[in-house]
């Protein structure tokens, strides 16, 4: 495989000092950074949850892709290196190389992600399932999305670069942090860059709480994983009873349009050596998934210094893809 590729740890940058600027938090609500979900079993978990009936965006996504792929490949420039955030096994991404292949006779792909089995099975799928996919238009970058930006744009200095943000991951990033993540992405890559990604709509409630707080206890599970694997950081190693006395808990947040993923503890969890006091009955943020309405993202793009340059709506799913630009 080639590229930057070194080594097959499951790791995530998070550090234990973010995780405690979250944890020692005693005036609001405590939370931990949603990376931590993650891990390998975390990823095994949520790959779980795209299976269950009620969690609509994974579908919902995979059939705007399906439908729109040869226009989404007509609106991104030929020479562009499409370059994917969070690539995992790359479920999604034949169906668009395809047909930028198609469309432009070359395809130019660079996969980021953190896990370097990941991409060694994201690279054997495309390569199998891509017609005409050349070896040498492939790099899979082990690194976190911004220093994988700057690595992709070293190597191609001039072209057109379209990232790919799929799984309508801006939604785990709050208001502010996602104007962040968009002015980070335009330093690390500069102008010519256009971002293909999903954003899941503000919809009613029932449907809402039904995909995060599915029949089956999958999602509680990955939650709970998070949390262990934060606990983890700080060196407490957390007993299966303990795990299994948390409390998933979902609130649907009106005033900011998401939903809320809370662990509910029954008793004090107590780490004086981290300043670290979780109080019987208080609940750790553990995720959030905004919804957008059309308004939100505008106002997300136009913070950022995106201009929309195509806009699809599903209304039976509820959910939208976008490319916005700069
Ligand atoms: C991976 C960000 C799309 O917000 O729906 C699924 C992950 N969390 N169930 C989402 C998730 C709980 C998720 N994204």
């Amino acid at each position: 495989m080639p590229s930057s590729y070194d080594g097959d740890s499951t790791t995530t940058n998070t550090t234990m000092h973010q995780v405690l600027e979250g944890l020692q938090n005693s005036q609001g609500n405590k939370e931990i950074p949603f990376s931590l979900l993650y891990d390998k079993k975390g990823s095994e978990l949520y790959e779980e949850i795209t299976k269950l009936e009620e969690y609509y965006p994974f579908l919902a996504e995979d059939h705007m892709l399906e439908l729109h792929v040869d226009e989404i490949a007509a609106q991104i420039p030929p020479h562009s290196v499409i370059v994917e955030l969070g690539c995992g096994t790359a479920r999604k991404t034949a169906k668009i190389l395809s047909a930028i292949q198609a469309c432009h006779g070359r395809c130019r792909y660079a996969g980021i992600d953190v896990s370097g089995p990941f991409l060694e099975e994201a690279y054997k799928n495309l390569m199998q399932n891509v017609d005409g996919l050349q070896h040498e238009d492939m790099d899979m970058v082990q690194a976190d999305y911004m220093e994988g930006l700057k690595i992709v744009r070293e190597r191609y200095p001039h072209e057109n670069v379209c990232i790919l943000w799929l799984g309508s991951s801006v939604g785990n990033l709050s208001a502010s942090a996602a104007v962040q993540f968009f002015r980070d992405a335009v330093a690390a890559v500069g102008t010519h860059c256009q971002i293909l990604l999903c954003a899941d709509m503000w919809k009613d409630q029932e449907r809402l709480r039904a995909a995060y707080y599915d029949k089956v206890g999958v999602t509680g599970l990955f939650i709970k994983n998070g949390m262990r694997n934060a606990l983890a950081l700080l060196g407490h190693e957390v007993s299966t009873k303990d795990e299994e006395s948390w409390v998933y808990e979902v609130d649907i947040n009106k005033h900011l349009h998401q939903v809320e993923m809370y662990l509910k503890f029954p008793t004090d969890l107590k780490l004086p050596q981290h300043r670290v006091h979780i109080r019987a009955g208080e609940r750790v943020l553990v995720e959030i998934s905004r919804k957008f309405t059309v308004g939100d993202f505008n106002h997300l793009a136009n913070e950022s210094g995106f201009v929309i340059d195509m806009a699809w709506r599903d209304q039976t799913w509820g959910m939208q893809m976008l490319i916005p630009f700069k």
